[in-house]
């Protein structure tokens, strides 16, 4: 199910990737750092991925485009041409950056989706459901290193862990179900030490025991509970 040292996993004949952010070399140029597009570079790696694992369809859990409000002239463009470049059937699930990705992107845009018994949706909202494991991304989690002279290093992580039992939990269904935090697709998307301060972000990944919840690095790696990787 996940695809050992890429922020991916497969599901049925699926490839599921979270945070894209699309655009963000643009934004980074604002702040003075000149990065070429990553729209080739990004595609080649997911068409190198769906070869490799042999899926049929690619689900992009959510921020596809970076610019919220709205869209840059560099994301109308590049969208498109993202898309275009894709070997496979995409479905787009809407993510808090994906505003006006409509009108931009020629593909299936849903809130929420269902394979086997997994609930896939991005995060930043409660959606509804029944189903045992929900995944989602947002997050872009992040687990900090700190040696003994106080040098530090990030590493994307996966994070695994399940809901407590909230009153608005239950009527989302939420309640004692496994979660999974996708790390962000994109590098460049930057992301959050959650075990800095504890903290995740949207409805879904609020409700977790995230103190409990397990880290595991993109090899496989389990680096135990965040609970005692405090830094
Ligand atoms: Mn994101």
């Amino acid at each position: 199910m996940f695809i050992k040292n890429e922020p991916a996993m497969k599901i049925r004949d699926c490839l599921v990737i979270a945070d894209l952010h699309l655009g963000i070399t643009r934004e980074l140029w604002e702040y003075g750092f000149s990065m070429p597009s990553q729209v080739e570079s990004l595609a080649k790696r997911i068409n190198d991925l769906l070869a490799k694992t042999g899926a049929k369809c690619l689900i992009i859990l959510g921020d596809v485009k970076h610019k919220v409000p709205g869209v840059s002239f560099q994301e109308m463009r590049e969208i498109p041409e993202f898309l275009s470049l894709i070997n496979a059937k995409t479905t787009i699930i809407k993510g808090n950056h994906d505003t006006f990705l409509e009108k931009i992107a020629d593909v299936k845009i849903k809130k929420s989706l269902v394979i086997e018994n997994c609930f896939l949706t991005h995060g930043h909202k409660n959606v509804k459901t029944n189903k045992k494991i929900i995944v989602i991304g947002h997050n872009h989690p992040q687990i900090k290193f700190k040696d003994k002279m106080g040098a530090t290093y990030v590493q994307p992580v996966w994070v695994h862990g399940r809901s407590e039992l909230t009153t608005e939990g239950r009527r989302f269904g939420y309640g004692k179900k496994k979660i999974i935090i996708m790390p962000a697709f994109n590098e460049l998307a930057g992301g959050h030490a959650i075990n800095e301060d504890f903290s995740v972000m949207g409805p879904i990944a609020r409700k977790m025991d995230i103190k409990n919840a397990k880290a595991f690095l993109l090899d496989g790696t389990d680096i135990g509970r965040i609970k005692d990787l405090m830094v």
